[in-house]
This record gives structure tokens, C-alpha cells and sequence, in this order.
């Protein structure tokens, strides 16, 4: 067994990635806890609009052990609808002034519009989390302005079509080529490798083999040597397997944390934060006793 190891031995980038002031360590996972603000999200949509609910919730995310909350105003979920610039800006704006005055830890943005990017890091924002990785027009110039780190998803094609018929040759290395490319997009528009994180984007343009392709190859995409963050939390993937609505994932959703984060993965996109962190601890326990399989 001396290959079963080498993906946790890899060096997994800087220990500490700066979001705007308010620094993550990343020396074992951390948890991003996932603040919807949008009327139509699937998991807890409509629940969190208004500014004061949205800090309350946050709040307890970060009691519960959040590196990082991430805000988003434009879903996301398959077959989702466009929002305009305007009403993603009304919804986002005052709940990201309040909470980056607020919380001890950086918040993040979902988007992909490079008018929220730079308005959003005007409001205090502390990472673009871009579902589209900076492919929208102006996009890279916006991220690249705002200093921020930058976590680049993968996606094929587009939310409304995505799960209509996704097909790879061999998920794994097409996810990476994609990021490879997305990572010297940026390096040329200016925003240097250290501000940057992938996401294999579970769940985005994928059908349910192709999710566990990519949790079984993730190993590789840390091996690329820039931070990982995922996010499988209550998505279908889990939920198919289990044969379980939404509000019965968070058993499967851990696990599935688990798993990507004794690969190396530094940071976890999740609803349920207090589970999720009290998993990972252990997960970070084992990791500090890993010793490197050598051959004999
Ligand atoms: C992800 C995400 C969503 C993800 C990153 C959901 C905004 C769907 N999923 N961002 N956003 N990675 N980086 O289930 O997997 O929360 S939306």
C-alpha cells in the first residue's frame, strides 16, 4: 500500500488564506456554512431575506464552528431562473454590510456577475465564490480588481439545461483541464495562484456516477496543489443513494464531507454546520498522526 496515502502527503498550498482582512487558517478542513438569501433556493429558500434573519443565522453558523459564511442571491439549482443585476444587488448588499460589520469571519459571495463582485467587496465581502469561474464578460477583470480570493467551480453548461444529459469522456481529468485552463485565465487577468481555491462543482452538470467519479478521483484535483473546497451537502447525489428528501441528508452529507476531507479537502460547502464541523475535527485528529508510506 504505498499509493493509498500519497494524495493526503501532497502540499496542500498556504496555511492561511487571506479573505480581505480577516484571515482562514487552512491547516485541516474548514467549514463554509451556506446562507441563501434567494426566495427559490431548494434546501432553505425564503427563509433567510431580510438582513437582521440572515445575521441571527449566521450567527449561530459561526457558533457552531463556520470559517466562513457564504452568501448568495441568485440560485443556483437546476432549472433556476436568471436574476437581474439590480435585484441580486437589493438582496445581497444589506445582508453582506451587516454581516461583514458583524461576524468575526469573512463572508463570501456567490456570484457570478462582476458588478456583485465589485460591489459586494465594496460592502466588505471577504471571497468571490463564482459557480461560473469568472467566464461571464468582465468577470476576471472585476475579481481580479477586487483583491479577493477567489474560489473557481466547475460547471457544464448552464443551471437551467445542466442535468439534461451531462457526459464526459472521463470526468475527472475533463474537471481538471477545466480548472487548469480557469487558473491561467486568472494568473493572466492578474490574480496571483495564492488567491485562488477549485471546486469540482458536485452536482453541476453531473449525474449521480459522475458525482462519485469525482469524489473517488478528488485525490487528483488536490494533488493539483491550489486549496479544494466542495460542496455535496443535502444535493441529490446524496439524497438518490439514500432514497431521502432534502430535510433527511444529513447523515449521507457528512459522510460524504468526511470523505472528501481526508483526501485534502480544506474547505466544505455545508448547510448543517455543527455536524459537519464536529466531523471534521476527527477527520483533522487523524490527519496530524498521518505518517508517509515509503516502500521498502
Ligand atoms: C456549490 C456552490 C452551490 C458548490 C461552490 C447548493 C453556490 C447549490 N453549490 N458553490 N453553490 N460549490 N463553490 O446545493 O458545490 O447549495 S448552490
Amino acid at each position: 500500500m504505498v499509493t493509498a496515502t500519497r494524495s493526503r502527503l501532497v502540499s496542500h498550498g498556504p496555511a492561511v488564506i487571506d479573505c480581505g482582512g480577516k484571515p482562514i487558517r487552512l491547516d485541516g478542513p474548514q467549514v463554509m456554512g451556506v446562507l441563501n438569501i434567494t426566495p427559490d433556493s431548494f434546501s432553505d429558500g425564503g427563509r433567510f431575506l431580510h438582513p437582521e434573519q440572515a445575521l441571527e443565522q449566521a450567527r449561530r453558523m459561526v457558533d457552531e464552528g463556520a470559517a466562513l459564511i457564504d452568501v448568495g442571491g441568485e440560485s443556483t439549482r437546476p432549472g433556476a431562473g436568471e436574476v437581474s443585476v439590480q435585484a441580486e444587488l437589493d438582496r445581497v448588499l444589506p445582508v453582506l454590510e451587516l454581516l461583514c460589520s458583524e461576524l468575526p469571519v469573512p463572508v463570501s459571495v456567490d456570484t457570478s456577475k462582476p458588478e456583485v463582485m465589485t460591489e459586494a467587496a465594496r460592502a466588505g465581502a471577504g471571497m468571490i465564490n463564482d459557480v461560473m469561474a469568472l467566464r461571464r464578460d468582465g468577470a476576471l477583470q472585476a475579481a481580479a480588481a477586487t483583491g479577493l480570493p477567489i474560489c473557481l467551480m466547475h460547471m457544464q453548461g448552464e443551471p437551467r439545461t445542466m442535468q439534461q444529459a451531462p457526459e464526459y469522456r472521463e470526468v475527472v481529468s475533463e474537471v481538471m483541464a477545466f480548472l487548469g485552463e480557469r487558473v491561467a485565465a486568472c494568473t493572466a487577468a492578474g490574480i496571483s495562484r495564492d488567491r485562488i481555491v477549485l471546486d469540482p462543482g458536485f452536482g453541476f452538470g453531473k449525474t449521480l456516477r459522475h458525482n462519485y467519479q469525482l469524489l473517488s478521483g478528488l485525490g487528483r484535483i488536490i494533488a493539483m496543489g491550489v486549496p479544494v473546497l466542495v460542496g455535496m451537502s443535502r444535493k441529490t447525489m446524496i439524497g438518490k443513494v439514500l432514497d431521502a428528501p432534502v430535510d433527511r441528508r444529513l447523515h449521507g452529507s457528512v459522510a460524504a464531507a468526511v470523505l472528501a476531507a481526508r483526501e485534502g479537502a480544506l474547505l466544505i460547502r455545508a448547510h448543517d454546520v455543527g455536524p459537519t464541523v464536529e466531523a471534521l475535527a476527527i477527520v483533522h485528529a487523524l490527519a496530524k498522526e498521518d505518517i508517509p508510506v515509503r516502500p521498502d
